[in-house]
């Protein structure tokens, strides 16, 4: 019989540098207790990551570990679940990194649906690199950037992965490691694409985000029925309940199959045509 896995087995031995407070700490957390909860093998994991704060994660996490491209985290998931279907893959990243400069790969991803687990550590600023506006920082809100801010409506990126295909959307908050944990689990169980974005505080660059802790609606929210009821949720909602909002039933993409698996002759030979 195998040891049973505890969260601290899934701690790589390197020490986080994120500043202390920093919310991106509880989603390390939930992610080591939810790999415990599903017993997963450290060498049957992987996760994917581009730059910034949150994408410093993988190096935390006892598994195998891709620390990307800003923006590209999607990508070199997409291809390494096609390419190694047993691996349990996750996307990791911040606001800045998967809605912004990787924007378009989040796109393709919900419409593809390979199943891929992607979670978001939305601060609703670019952390990393001192505090420019991201697509999820409020119109009005200051940086030195921009001090009367952005007069941008913030991007609505669980809308958008509804209507562009994701089947598995929840909203969670870092400072409930409990709560997300089983999140990510059930989330990783669920077939296809799921999108977690959390939300978590850059204490340093949004100080005033530390008051989440008293604002967040904890499993406010409830799988809808439908996408369109979804969509409302997360159109008409508050904006800082959390839950799972959307379970789908899509069936993943697995690639092209046998059709794709041309020689290098045959390609060229396509190409040349
Ligand atoms: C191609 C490219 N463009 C820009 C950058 C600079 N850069 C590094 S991290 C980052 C933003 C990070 O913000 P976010 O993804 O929200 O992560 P956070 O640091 O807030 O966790 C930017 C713009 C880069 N590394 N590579
Ligand atoms: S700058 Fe913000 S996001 Fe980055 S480690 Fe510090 S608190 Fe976390
Ligand atoms: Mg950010």
């Amino acid at each position: 019989m195998t040891d049973i896995r505890k969260p601290t087995d899934y701690k790589s031995a390197i020490k986080p540098i994120w500043c202390p407070g920093c919310g991106d700490y509880g989603v390390l957390s939930a992610i080591t207790k939810a790999f415990a909860k599903l017993q997963l093998p450290p060498d049957e994991v992987a996760v994917v990551s581009g730059i910034g704060c949150a994408a410093r994660i993988p190096a935390y996490i006892n598994a195998y570990g891709f620390h990307g491209l800003h923006g590209r985290a999607l990508p070199i998931a997409t291809g390494l679940k096609l390419s190694r279907p047993e691996l349990t893959v996750l996307a990791a990243g911040g606001d800045g990194d998967i809605y912004s400069i990787g924007g378009n790969h989040f796109l393709h991803a919900c419409r593809r649906n390979v199943d891929i687990t992607l979670l978001v550590m939305d601060n609703r600023i670019y952390g990393m690199t001192k505090g420019q506006p991201s697509p999820t920082t409020e119109a009005d809100f200051p940086t030195h950037l921009y001090p009367e801010g952005t007069h941008l409506a913030p991007l609505n990126a669980l809308a958008i992965a509804l209507v562009a295909g994701a089947n598995f959307v929840a909203r969670t908050f870092s400072g409930d490691p409990n709560g997300l944990a089983e999140d990510i689990a059930m989330a990783i169980k669920h077939p296809g694409f799921s999108v977690i974005e959390i939300l978590s505080p850059c204490v340093t660059f949004r100080p005033e985000q530390r008051e989440w802790k008293r604002h967040v609606l904890r499993g406010a929210l409830e799988p809808a029925a439908s996408v369109a009821e979804a969509l409302q949720v997360v159109t008409t909602g508050p904006e800082l309940a959390t839950g799972v909002i959307w379970k789908g039933s899509r069936p993943p993409y697995e690639g092209p199959g046998e059709q794709a698996a041309r020689s290098l002759e045959q390609l060229m030979e396509d190409f040349a045509a």
